[in-house]
C-alpha cells in the first residue's frame, strides 16, 4: 500500500502513535509518506520506503494567520497525486482530518479514501469548541473510516460532535516490547537517583490538562515518608510554574526537571512508579510506556485511563484531583516491595499481550483495506 500520514511533530502522543505507525508500516513493506510542517521527534527515515513531506504555509501581508490548513490540504493533493497514494491517514482531527476530506474532494474524480485517527483533545478540548465544532464533526463525518484510541474517546465523541450514526472503531496506542528488552540492562532512570533513593517519574507536555502540580504535591507526601526523587519529563506552558512551586517549596534537589527526552524507555526502566495525574486523559501513551517498561502507575480515573491501568493489579487509579488518595496508593506500593514486584510484572505483561505493536499495526491495515474496499464500492 502507499500511505499518506499526516500529523504534529511536537512532543504529544499523537505524534508519537503516528510516528511509529508509519516506521511500522514501512518497516513491514508498505511505502510510507509523513506530512508535517516539521520533521516528527521520533520519525527515522533510514528505511527507503518511508518520506518525509514538509508542509510549509506560505506567508503574504494581508495574513495575520496563514492558512496552514489549505497548505496542508494542498501538500496532500500534490504527495497523493505524485506519488499514487491509496489512502491518507489523518492522525488529528484538527484540521488533519478537515485537511485530508478537502484534498480528497479535491482530487475528484479520482478521490483518495480518508482514515481519520482521533486522539482525545482533538474532540474533548478543543475540536469540541464552538469556533471548530462544525469543520471537526465535518472532518469526522466525511471521513471513510474513523478510529478513536478509546472506547471512552469514541463515547465522548459521539455524545460531544454529535455524531450517533457515524462507526468509529477503537484502535488503542501501542507499544514495542523491544524497546524494554534492549533497555533493561542499561542504567535507565537509576542514573538519576541516589542510593536507596525511590524514584517517581512523569513524562507529559505540561498543559494545564496534565496537572503536574498534583505531580509534585503527590511526591512531597511520598518525599515526606521514604528517599525518594522525582523525575519530570517534557516540556510546555506549565513548566515555569512548578519550577516556582518547587523553588518556594525547597524540592529543589529532589525533583529533576529533564525537558523533552525522546528516547522515553530510558527514563523509565528502573523507575519505580509513574504519576499521570491528568484532569482528562483519552488514552495515556506515557502510563501504557511505564507499564510496558514493568513501572507501576498511579493515575486519575479520568478519560481513557480505565482501559490502560487495571485498578489493584498494574498501578492505581483515583479521583481527579485526589492528591492525598494518590499519594497514599504510592506509598502503597512503594513500601510493600512484593506487591511493587507483583504489580510491576502485571504491567509489562497485561502492555505487551494487549498493546503490542504488531498487533495494532495489522488492525490499521485491516482499517485501511476496508476503507480502500468501501470507496472502491
Ligand atoms: O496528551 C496530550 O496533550 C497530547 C495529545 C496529542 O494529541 O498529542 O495526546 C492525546 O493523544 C495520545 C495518543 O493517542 C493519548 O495517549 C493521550 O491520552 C491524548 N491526550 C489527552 O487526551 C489529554
Amino acid at each position: 500500500m502507499r500511505i499518506g500520514i499526516s500529523c504534529y511533530p511536537t512532543y504529544g502522543g499523537s505524534g508519537i502513535v503516528a510516528t511509529e505507525l508509519a516506521m511500522a508500516l514501512a518497516a513491514g513493506g508498505d511505502e510510507v509518506h509523513v506530512l508535517s510542517y516539521a520533521l516528527p521527534t521520533r520519525l527515522s527515515l533510514v528505511n527507503p520506503r518511508l518520506f518525509f513531506h514538509e508542509v510549509v504555509a506560505a506567508h503574504y501581508p494581508l495574513f495575520e494567520y496563514p492558512p496552514w490548513s489549505l497548505a496542508l490540504a494542498s501538500t496532500m493533493v500534490d504527495v497523493c497525486h505524485h506519488h499514487r497514494l491509496d489512502l491518507l491517514h489523518a492522525h488529528y482531527a484538527l484540521p488533519n482530518a478537515v485537511s485530508a476530506v478537502l484534498a480528497k474532494k479535491i482530487l475528484a474524480p479520482h478521490p483518495v479514501p480518508v482514515v481519520t485517527t482521533l486522539h482525545g483533545t482533538d474532540v474533548t478540548l478543543i475540536g469540541n469548541d464552538p469556533s471548530y465544532l462544525p469543520t471537526t464533526r465535518w472532518g469526522i463525518l466525511e471521513s471513510d473510516a474513523v478510529t478513536a484510541v478509546s472506547a471512552s474517546l469514541r463515547d465522548a465523541t459521539v455524545d460531544q460532535l454529535c455524531l450517533a450514526g457515524k462507526a468509529i472503531e477503537v484502535v488503542p496506542n501501542f507499544i514495542d516490547p523491544e524497546r524494554y528488552e534492549q533497555a533493561r540492562h542499561h542504567p535507565g532512570a537509576r542514573r538519576w537517583a541516589r542510593e536507596g533513593e525511590k524514584l517517581l517519574v512523569h513524562i507529559s507536555n505540561f498543559r494545564p490538562v496534565k496537572r503536574v502540580l498534583d505531580v509534585v504535591k503527590v511526591f512531597a507526601q511520598v518525599a515526606a515518608r521514604l528517599p525518594a526523587r522525582l523525575l519530570l519529563v517534557g516540556d510546555g506552558p506549565e513548566r515555569a510554574r512548578i519550577e516556582q512551586h518547587c523553588r518556594e517549596h525547597g524540592d529543589c534537589d529532589r525533583v529533576v526537571f529533564l525537558g523533552n527526552f525522546p528516547v522515553i524507555e530510558e527514563v523509565l526502566v528502573g523507575a519505580d512508579l509513574f504519576l499521570l495525574p491528568s484532569e482528562t486523559e483519552s488514552f495515556g501513551l506515557s502510563a501504557l510506556e511505564a507499564l510496558s517498561c514493568a513501572v507501576p502507575v498511579v493515575a486519575s480515573r479520568a478519560g481513557g485511563l480505565p482501559e490502560v491501568v487495571v485498578d489493584g493489579e498494574n498501578g492505581f487509579l483515583r479521583p481527579v484531583g485526589d492528591v492525598d488518595g494518590m499519594a497514599a496508593a504510592a506509598l502503597s506500593l512503594l513500601t510493600d516491595p512484593e506487591r511493587h514486584r507483583r504489580f510491576a510484572a502485571h504491567g509489562r505483561q497485561w502492555a505487551t499481550t494487549r498493546f503490542a505493536k504488531a498487533a495494532i499495526v495489522e488492525r490499521y491495515r485491516e482499517v485501511y483495506a476496508r476503507a480502500i474496499a468501501a470507496a472502491r464500492g
